[in-house]
C-alpha cells in the first residue's frame, strides 16, 4: 500500500512511520510535516534508511500541495498525525489549533474524495470526550471537549464524520490516551519531567497534583493504529487505551525513583485553566478486534527513561531559545483568569 502519514515528523507519526515499514515490507510512505517546532527531522532517522520512504515538507492546509502528493504518489491511505497538540499551548495561542486542528484535516478529506483515496484514518484523542469521574468512555458517548486544543480535535473528528455521513469516504477514527515513550517532545508531562530532573531543574506540578491520565506506550498505540487501518471498519471509532491510570503524582515520583532524584526538586505551581481532572477509555472494542497493549507500564517508564538518560543531543537543544520564551509566557499568564 502507499500510505501519506501527515505529521510524521513528530512524536507519535514518526513512531508510527517506524511500525508501517518495518510490518509491511512492500508498503511506500510518504511523509507530509511542516516541520513546527514540535517536528524534528531527527526522528525520522530510521525512516530514512528505508528507499521506500519519502519526505515533503509543508502544511496540510495547503490544498494544491496536498493535492499534488496525493496524486503523484497515488496515495492509498492517509494517516493523519499532523496537528498542534498542547493543551498549555492552545491556551495561549488557540487560533493555530482551529487551523491545523479542524482546517488541515478538512483540506485532507477532500483529497480523499477528489482522488477516490481508498481509506484515511484520523488519529484523534480521549479529551475530545472531556473529563469523567470513574469508569471509561465508549466511542458512542458524547464530545465534551474542555480546552481549545480538545474542541480543535473535536472539531476535527466531526469533519471526518460528516464527510463518511455526506459523501460515504471511507474514514476511521481512533481515539487514544495520553502516550509516552521515545522522541517525545519535552514540554509534555513526562519527558519535561524526566529532562527537568536529569538536570536537577524544579518540576512544576499543576495544581493538588491528583489529576489523572490513562498513560500507553507510544508502540502500543501505533501497533493499535496500523491494526485499525488494514482491519478497521469504515466510518466507525476506536478508543485505544492502556487502563493505566495513574495521578500526576505518581507518575512525579516514579520518574523520581527511576532517576534517584529527590523530592524536593518538585514545584507546586497554579493549576492548568480549565484542567480536565480524569480521563479514561473503555477499550473493549479495540480488543474485539483482536488488539491488545504489549508494554506493562512500569517497563514502558522504564524505557522511556534510560532513552532521555541516553539521548541528551535529541533533547539539549529543544530545552533552549524559543522553548524558555514560551515557558515564561506560560507562567506569566497564571492567575489572570476571569469569570471563574
Ligand atoms: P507532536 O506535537 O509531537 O507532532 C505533531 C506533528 O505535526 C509535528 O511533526 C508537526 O510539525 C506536525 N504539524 C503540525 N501542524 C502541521 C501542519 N499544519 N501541517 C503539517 N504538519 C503539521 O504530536 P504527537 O504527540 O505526536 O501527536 C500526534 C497526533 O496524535 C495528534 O493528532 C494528537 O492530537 C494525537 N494524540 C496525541 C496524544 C499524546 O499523548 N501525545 C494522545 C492522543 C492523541
Ligand atoms: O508541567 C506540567 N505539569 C503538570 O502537572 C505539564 C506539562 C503537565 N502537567 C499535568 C497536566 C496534565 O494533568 O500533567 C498531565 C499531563 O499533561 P500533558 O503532558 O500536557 O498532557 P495532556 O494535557 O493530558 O494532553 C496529552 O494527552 C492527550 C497530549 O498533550 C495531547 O496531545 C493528547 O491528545
Amino acid at each position: 500500500m502507499r500510505v501519506l502519514v501527515t505529521g510524521g515528523a513528530g512524536f507519535i507519526g514518526s513512531h508510527y512511520v517506524d511500525v508501517r515499514l518495518r510490518r509491511h515490507p512492500r508498503d511506500q510512505v510518504v511523509v507530509l510535516d511542516k516541520l513546527t517546532y514540535a517536528g524534528n527531522p531527527a526522528n525520522l532517522a530510521e525512516a530514512r534508511k528505508s528507499p521506500r520512504f519519502r519526505f515533503v515538507k509543508g502544511d496540510i492546509c495547503d490544498a494544491r500541495l496536498v493535492d499534488r502528493i496525493v496524486r503523484g504518489h497515488r496515495i492509498e491511505a492517509i494517516v493523519n498525525f499532523a496537528a498542534e497538540t498542547h493543551v498549555d499551548r492552545s491556551i495561549l495561542t488557540p487560533e493555530e489549533f482551529a487551523k491545523t486542528d479542524v482546517l488541515g484535516t478538512q483540506t485532507l478529506l477532500e483529497a480523499v474524495r477528489k482522488f477516490k483515496v481508498k481509506r484515511f484514518l484520523q488519529i484523534s484523542t480521549d479529551e475530545v470526550y472531556g473529563s469523567i469521574e470513574r469508569g471509561g468512555f465508549k466511542e458512542t458517548d458524547p464530545l465534551k471537549p474542555s480546552s481549545p486544543y480538545s474542541a480543535s480535535k473535536a472539531g476535527g473528528d466531526l469533519q471526518v464524520l460528516a464527510y463518511w455521513h455526506t459523501y460515504g469516504l471511507p474514514v476511521i477514527i481512533t481515539r487514544s490516551s495520553n502516550n509516552y515513550g521515545p522522541r517525545q517532545y519535552p514540554e509534555k508531562l513526562i519527558p519535561l519531567f524526566v529532562t527537568n530532573a536529569i538536570e536537577n531543574q524544579p518540576l512544576p506540578l499543576y495544581g493538588d497534583g491528583l489529576n489523572t491520565r490513562d498513560w500507553i506506550y507510544v508502540e502500543d498505540n501505533c501497533l493499535g493504529v496500523d491494526h485499525v487501518l488494514d482491519h478497521g471498519r469504515v466510518g466507525e471509532i476506536y478508543n485505544l487505551g492502556a487502563g493505566n491510570t495513574r495521578t500526576n503524582r505518581e507518575i512525579t515520583f516514579a520518574i523520581l525513583k527511576l532517576l534517584g532524584k529527590p523530592a524536593r526538586l518538585i514545584q507546586k505551581v497554579p493549576d492548568r485553566w480549565g484542567h480536565d481532572r480524569r480521563y479514561a477509555l473503555n477499550t473493549r472494542k479495540m480488543q474485539a478486534l483482536g488488539w491488545r497493549t504489549q508494554w506493562p507500564f512500569v517497563r514502558g517508564l522504564r524505557a522511556t527513561v534510560q532513552w532521555y538518560q541516553d539521548h541528551p543531543e535529541w533533547w539539549r537543544p529543544l530545552k533552549s531559545g524559543d522553548y524558555l520564551k514560551y515557558y515564561k509566557k506560560q507562567y506569566a499568564g497564571r492567575g489572570r483568569q476571569q469569570g471563574k
